[in-house]
């Protein structure tokens, strides 16, 4: 067999949870240890989640900034920023006293990738904890820059919120988008976000991450449009989406939040093109355990 009869030949598919999926151990274990990624396994096993980074690069209309990133984290809820080395020390402290912890995750109470401390802070835990998975969220306007940085520090599992994948539509969602030190807003700021959106996920699934989307359910404004983002994100690879419904605040604060029905019989439809994440328990951004049984409060510190 030639070089180019190997690189094609085709890999054996295992079927995880109703979706198969070409059988590569390393992947498998990013779904099947992690607890967003896996139903069954967030019965089993959770997280700890590092609030290290607090700076944010874009404004999202239903986000007032006081609190922790609402894209990934529970609303009205603000997490104490720990610089890289504190979160390096609470994970030591974690994983001594729970040992069902798989996943070391950022995802807040800002953007990670805004934020360098995210960079240091894999860096550290990968050092000293490299069997545990890497996960992290992101707005997705850094990914494209940052994919090299997150595939050297192992970081297997990521998190982009997608709310539209039409420009006219996402200038309805976010207010402006600062980007490489220059501000855009409007029609300009949501294709620039779009742009590196999908650029970064179409990156991050060629380097074999397993990606998750968000996509805040935003009634009178996306909600017509997310089969459409659906669709395309079945087509681009992306393991899992995670539909979430509009907390309505800041500028969305009129809007009224989809009735818990309403969200269910979106993730129905969506489910045809690409797997639907129905257990998320819109975390803290400095959250620890199992989903929805979270212990931070209850660790011992030194
Ligand atoms: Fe955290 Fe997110 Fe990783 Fe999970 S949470 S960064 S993928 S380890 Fe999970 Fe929490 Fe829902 Fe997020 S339940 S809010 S989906
Ligand atoms: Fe707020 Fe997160 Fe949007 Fe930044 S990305 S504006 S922190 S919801």
């Amino acid at each position: 067999m030639n070089l180019a009869e190997k690189e094609e030949a085709p890999l054996p598919v295992t079927k995880v949870e109703g979706k198969e999926i070409p059988w590569d151990p390393a992947q498998l274990r990013k779904i099947q240890e992690h607890p967003c990624f896996s139903k069954n396994a967030s019965h089993l096993f959770g997280r700890i989640h590092l609030a290290v980074a607090p700076k944010c690069n874009i404004q999202c209309n239903y986000c007032i900034r006081k609190f922790d990133c609402v894209n990934e984290s529970r609303p009205g809820v603000t997490s104490k920023v720990l610089t890289p080395g504190e979160a390096l020390e609470r994970v030591r402290g974690v994983i001594e006293q729970i040992h069902y912890i798989k996943v070391v995750a950022v995802a807040g109470p800002g953007e990670p990738l805004y934020n360098e401390e995210t960079f240091e802070t894999f860096r550290l835990v990968q050092n000293e904890f490299p069997h545990l998975i890497r996960c992290m969220s992101t707005n997705g306007l850094l990914l494209p820059d940052r994919i090299d940085d997150i595939e050297e520090l192992g970081i297997g599992n990521v998190t982009v919120t997608l709310n539209a994948i039409d420009p006219n539509i996402g200038k309805n969602i976010y207010s402006f988008v600062n980007y490489e030190g220059k501000k855009y807003r409007g029609l300009e700021a949501a294709e620039m976000l779009l742009k590196n959106q999908l650029k970064g996920i179409e990156e991050a699934v060629k380097r074999k991450m397993v990606v998750k989307v968000n996509t805040v359910l935003i009634p009178t404004v996306n909600e017509k449009h997310i089969i459409d983002i659906a669709k395309k994100m079945g087509e681009m690879g992306v393991y899992l989406q995670n539909i979430i419904p509009l907390i309505p605040q800041y500028k969305f604060a009129n809007i009224a939040p989809p009735a818990p029905q309403e969200k269910k019989e979106m993730q129905d439809k969506c489910r045809e093109y690409v797997m639907q994440m129905t257990h998320c328990r819109q975390c803290r951004a400095d959250a620890v355990g199992k989903l929805g049984k979270d212990v931070q409060h209850c660790l011992t510190t030194k």
